[in-house]
C-alpha cells in the first residue's frame, strides 16, 4: 500500500486526540505508514527551511515554523478574513487587504519546499482545507507528479461569492492541480460544477477571467462524520455520567436544550438565542420547564468580526435573562469554555433537544455526536439547520431555516413535546445515518478513490 502524507494547517498534539478527524487520520496513518505535516504553532524571526519530525503517540509528525507576519497574512488574513467569510456567504464580514494573498502563497510555497525532500515517488498526498489550496500547484512546480488530493471541510461558495474573492481565478487554477477534490455535501459539488461550467471560454468574452481546465480533476462529495460507536460508549462512561449527575441536580425537572459550537458567526448563535426567546415569549407554560445551555468557547478572537459576534451574544443573553429570569429561575446558561469529549457526550445524552442551527456549515460534527450519544430507549430530538452539510444526512431531524427564528422557535416547541414513539423512530434513522457516514468510512472512501490499488498493488486508473 502507498504511504500516506496528510497535510493540514495544524498537526495533532500530544494527549488524547480532540476530534474524530484526528483519531481517524491517526488510525489511517498508522495503517499506511507515512506522516502528518503542518505548522508547528511556533512563530520565529527566521524559520528553518527544514521540517522537524517527531513521533507523537505512534505517528510521525513533521512541522515547520512560520514568521509572525507570514502567519498573520496567511491565517488570520487571507484564510480567515477572506476565504472563510466568502465561502460561508458572509461577504459583509470579509476584510480584504491585498498583501495578505502574497503571505498566503508564501506560506504554501514554504510548506511545499519543506515537504519536498520527504516525498517518495509512490506516496499519496492528502491536503486539508482552505488554508492550503495552492499547495498542489507549488508541489507540481517543484516536479511532484504523485497523486495529490484536497478535502474542503467548509462549504464551496456560490459563483458570485467566489468572484468577490481576490485572485479567485488563480485559486481555481490551483484546485485544478489536484487529482481529487473532496467536498462535504452534494450542494458543494453542484456549486463547484456551476463554477466550472460558468467559466468556460465561450461565456467569458469581455471578462478578465481565463478558463481553468478541470479535465484532470475529479470532484465528489465525501461527507465527513464522527465515530458513533466511540460516542455511544463515551456517553455512558463514568466521566460522562458524572457530568450528567451534576446537571440533573442543577436542572431538576427542566428539559435541557443544548447548543455546542465554536464561537463563530457562521454558527448562527444570535439567531438561536432569538428563537429561544420567542419560544419563551410565546409559550408561558414552558418557562421554568426548559433550560438552554449554550457552550461556545471563543475562537479566532484576534479577528474583529469574531469579537463583535461575542459582544452581540453577550448582549442578547443579558437581554434574555433580564426579560425572563426570576430570583429562583434562569432560562439560560452560557459558558464560554470548551469541554472535553466525555463531558460533551454526557451533556448530549442528557439534552432533550440538540439545537444545531448554523447559518452555513460544511458538515457540523456536533449534530453527528449528539445523535450518537442518545439513549436508544429515550432519545432526544435534533433540531438542525437546512444549511449544514449534515442536513443531507439527517433528513429525520427537525430541519429549520435558522434565519427564520419563528420557524426555529416552533421546531423547538415540537421537539419539546414530541411523543417518545416518534422520538425513537426518528432517532433510529438518524443513528443509521451516523453509522453510514462514520469518520472511518469517510477516510476509507476518500483514500480508495484517491489511490485505488489494483491487484498488483499499483494505483488503478481512476478515470
Ligand atoms: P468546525 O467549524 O470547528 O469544523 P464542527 O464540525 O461543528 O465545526 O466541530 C468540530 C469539532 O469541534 C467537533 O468534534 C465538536 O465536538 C468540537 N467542538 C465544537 N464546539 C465545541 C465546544 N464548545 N466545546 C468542545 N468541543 C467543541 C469544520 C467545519 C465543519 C466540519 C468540520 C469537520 O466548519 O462544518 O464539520 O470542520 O470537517
Amino acid at each position: 500500500m502507498s504511504r500516506l502524507i496528510v497535510v493540514s494547517n495544524r498537526t495533532p498534539g500530544k494527549g488524547p486526540a480532540a476530534g474524530g478527524l484526528a483519531v481517524a487520520l491517526r488510525k489511517t496513518l498508522a495503517e499506511r505508514d507515512g506522516f502528518w505535516f503542518g505548522w508547528s504553532g511556533r512563530l520565529v524571526d527566521r524559520p528553518d527551511s527544514e521540517a522537524v519530525f517527531e513521533d507523537i503517540e505512534g505517528i510521525k509528525v513533521g512541522k515547520i515554523d512560520l514568521t509572525r507576519d507570514d502567519h498573520h497574512a496567511y491565517y488570520a488574513g487571507f484564510s480567515n478574513s477572506i476565504l472563510w467569510p466568502s465561502f460561508h456567504l458572509r461577504l459583509d464580514l470579509a476584510t480584504i487587504e491585498g498583501h495578505w494573498y502574497e503571505g498566503y502563497r508564501r506560506v504554501n510555497a514554504q510548506f511545499a519546499q519543506a515537504l519536498l525532500p520527504h516525498i517518495a515517488p509512490d506516496d499519496v498526498i492528502w491536503v486539508h482545507d482552505y488554508h492550503m489550496i495552492p499547495l498542489a500547484s507549488e508541489l507540481r512546480h517543484l516536479g511532484i507528479n504523485n497523486r495529490i488530493g484536497f478535502y474542503l471541510h467548509i462549504p464551496f461558495p456560490t459563483v458570485d461569492a467566489l468572484y468577490a474573492i481576490p485572485h479567485h481565478n488563480e485559486l481555481m487554477r490551483d484546485l485544478s492541480r489536484y487529482d481529487l477534490i473532496g467536498m462535504q455535501a452534494n450542494r458543494d459539488v453542484s456549486a463547484f460544477t456551476e463554477f466550472a461550467d460558468h467559466q468556460s471560454p465561450s461565456t467569458l468574452s469581455g471578462s478578465p477571467l481565463k478558463s481553468v481546465d478541470f479535465s484532470r480533476t475529479e470532484v465528489a462529495a465525501f461527507p465527513i462524520g464522527s465515530d458513533p460507536e466511540a460516542f455511544a460508549r463515551l456517553a455512558v462512561s463514568p466521566a460522562a455520567t458524572k457530568m450528567v449527575r451534576r446537571m440533573e441536580r442543577a436542572l431538576g425537572d427542566q428539559a435541557l436544550v443544548l447548543g455546542v459550537d465554536r464561537l463563530d458567526y457562521s454558527k448562527g448563535l444570535p439567531q438561536r438565542v432569538e428563537a429561544y426567546e420567542k419560544l419563551l415569549a410565546n409559550n408561558a407554560s414552558l418557562r421554568r420547564q426548559v433550560h438552554l445551555l449554550q457552550v461556545a468557547p471563543p475562537s479566532r478572537d484576534t479577528i474583529k468580526e469574531y469579537q463583535e459576534t461575542s459582544d452581540t451574544l453577550d448582549a442578547m443573553v443579558g437581554r434574555l435573562m433580564g426579560r425572563f429570569a426570576e430570583p429562583d429561575w434562569q432560562p439560560v446558561t452560557y459558558v464560554k469554555r470548551a469541554y472535553g469529549q466525555p463531558s460533551l457526550a454526557g451533556l448530549y445524552r442528557l439534552a432533550r433537544v440538540g439545537l444545531v442551527t448554523p447559518l452555513r456549515d460544511g458538515m457540523n460534527l456536533v449534530a453527528h455526536e449528539y445523535v450518537a450519544s442518545q439513549d436508544p430507549h429515550d432519545p432526544g430530538v435534533l433540531v438542525l439547520s437546512r444549511f449544514a452539510g449534515a442536513a443531507e444526512i439527517f433528513e429525520d431531524a427537525l430541519l429549520v431555516n435558522p434565519f427564520d427564528t419563528d420557524e426555529t422557535a416552533e421546531a423547538l416547541r415540537l421537539a419539546l413535546n414530541m411523543p417518545i414513539e416518534e422520538r425513537r423512530h426518528r432517532w433510529e434513522r438518524l443513528m443509521a445515518g451516523a453509522h453510514d457516514h462514520s469518520v472511518d468510512r469517510w477516510a476509507e472512501s476518500y483514500l480508495s478513490r484517491l489511490a485505488p490499488t489494483g491487484q498488483n498493488g499499483q494505483p488503478a486508473p481512476v478515470r
